[in-house]
């Protein structure tokens, strides 16, 4: 039985990771027809500093064929750089896509600002990406919706309201013009993403292409609703260059280690569940923008800051009968701890998107799927504190 009107093509360039894995598990359950690529470098720079996801991430083969039973549904995988033209020429020419999704970037914050080899990968990886993307779709189909992953950190922490819009209408000296949204990025990983943007945003102008910019917030959560088996779980990483906040602190209270906020903890950030990141983005596939757009939409559901989490990891835990602490460590980044953050969410509501789940249930939901792994974690103990240093 079909459950939409417009069922779609959709190739996912990332799909081994943790936010195009669930995509694809969820776009397939709606019966779309999906492709996906990835040359699985997140899972060897994991490999790289000792780490691995807390859930054992099968083999892209496996994976496939796990989709196969359990979901009986079928999903094309290619193996593949998107850096590699030729190879993304061939993927897109053979899946014939209505929309890409482009999730394939080094996206650790950590990993970036390790020294300079780092920040070079970081930002050719992920610009190479984006230019081979424009330029193919517009030689292949220049009607295909890009629908490109950003983050809500381009815009950094500024002292105003952070507008949901391309554009925004600016006095400079007296005088009156539009620019560009501003931006400020915390990392050279974030700062790849405002370079991406600016790019999407001149092509959009030079190409005509179709271009949804999403800027989203950190995603948390291990559990969406078509994983009904181990051998479907998404990868959930958990270490200090790997692991974000709200992730990372479920492992921490599943271990017995200490809940680490860094400096103040004030730092505030928009989060958004794994299931609430899966159905905006196919509310954003479902209702592209107007041939020839580019929109950018602020995909976060709750604003919390870091100290807000910790204590709701913690009571979540507690009541799962772990013994919780909280300790404050250095912060290893150079970021604003205390600070102003309003940013507007409109469009996705717009669309008929409502959030299902929300961060002081799930954390419980994540520690109780975390601690069968338990055993599994202690191995990754040492990689926990956080050595990376923005500042050395
Ligand atoms: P992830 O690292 O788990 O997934 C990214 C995938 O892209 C990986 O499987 C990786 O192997 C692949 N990849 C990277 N470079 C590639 C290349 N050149 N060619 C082919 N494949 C490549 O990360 P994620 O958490 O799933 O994030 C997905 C996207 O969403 C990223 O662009 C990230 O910047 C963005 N994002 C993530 C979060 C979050 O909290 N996880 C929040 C906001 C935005
Ligand atoms: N933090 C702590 N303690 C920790 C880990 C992190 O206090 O143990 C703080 C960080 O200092 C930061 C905040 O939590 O202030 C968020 O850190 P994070 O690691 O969860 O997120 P970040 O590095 O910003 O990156 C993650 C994803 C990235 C995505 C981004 C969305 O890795 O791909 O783009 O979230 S956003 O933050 O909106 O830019």
């Amino acid at each position: 039985m079909l459950t939409y009107e417009v069922l779609m093509r959709v190739l996912i360039l990332g799909i081994d990771g943790y936010i195009g894995w669930a995509l694809a598990l969820r776009l397939v359950s709606k019966n779309h027809e999906v492709y996906g690529m990835d040359n699985l470098s997140t899972r060897k720079a994991v490999e790289e500093i000792g780490s691995d996801s807390a859930f054992p991430l099968p083999a892209p083969e496996d994976r496939v064929n796990a989709v196969k039973k359990y979901l009986d549904a079928d999903i094309k995988f290619y193996k593949g750089d998107i850096t590699d033209k030729e190879k993304l020429r061939e993927v897109i020419k053979e899946s014939k896509p209505d929309v890409i999704v482009d999730f394939a970037e080094q996206r650790s914050a950590p990993y970036s600002m390790k020294d300079l080899d780092h920040a070079v990968y970081t930002i050719n990886n992920n610009l190479d990406g984006t230019l081979n993307l424009i330029y193919l779709v517009k030689e292949i189909d220049p009607s295909i919706h890009i629908l490109k992953m950003g983050t809500m950190g381009e815009y950094g922490t500024p002292n105003f309201d952070i507008p949901e819009s391309a554009f925004i209408e600016a006095i400079i000296n007296g005088k009156k013009d539009k620019i560009f949204t501003p931006r400020w990025g915390g990392s050279v990983y974030h700062f790849s993403k405002i370079f991406d943007s600016y790019l999407l945003a001149y092509y959009n102008q030079l190409f005509g292409l179709t271009i949804t910019d999403i800027m989203q917030g950190p995603v948390y959560g291990s559990r969406i609703p078509e994983i009904v088996n181990e051998s479907l779980r998404t990868r959930f990483d958990f270490d200090e260059v790997w692991g974000t906040v709200v992730n990372r602190f479920c492992v921490e209270a599943v271990l017995g280690l200490p809940l680490t906020p860094y400096g103040k903890g004030g730092q505030t950030r928009g989060f958004i569940s794994l299931e609430d990141s899966v159905e905006a983005l196919r509310t954003l596939i479902e209702h592209p923008p107007k041939q020839g757009e580019y929109r950018v939409v602020n995909q976060f559901m709750e604003i919390h800051s870091v100290n807000e989490i910790a204590q709701m990891v913690k009571e979540a835990g507690e009541e799962l009968g772990l013994h919780v602490e909280i300790k404050h460590v250095e912060n290893p980044r150079v970021e604003a701890e205390e600070h102003y953050y309003n940013p507007e969410r409109r469009i996705l509501e717009s669309l008929g998107f409502t959030p299902k789940r929300f961060m002081r249930e799930e954390v419980k939901n994540m520690i109780e799927d975390l601690l069968p792994y338990k055993e599994r974690l202690e191995r990754f103990k040492d990689v926990i504190m956080p050595k990376t240093k923005w500042r050395k």
